[in-house]
């Protein structure tokens, strides 16, 4: 089913930053969005929870070299 979840990022600190972490986390099977926010350190992810789980956008964070927590 199709879900909405925001995540709490670590370490970002410029829109390179927020746009690494977006395109991580879209290159999953599964995502259909994803907006990383500076200000807030979050990530807004729309996917199917059917293909992804939570340690899948985590992993995707961390290879972006960012934490989630
Ligand atoms: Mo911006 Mo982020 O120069 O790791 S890309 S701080």
């Amino acid at each position: 089913a199709t879900e909405e979840k925001t995540i709490n990022v670590v370490g970002m600190h410029c829109p390179s930053c927020v746009a690494a972490v977006e395109l991580s986390i879209k290159d999953l099977d599964g995502v259909e969005d994803a907006k990383a926010d500076l200000e807030t350190n979050t990530a807004k992810v729309t996917f199917d929870s059917d293909k992804v789980s939570d340690s899948d956008l985590a992993e995707a964070v961390q290879e972006a070299g960012f934490k989630v927590e």
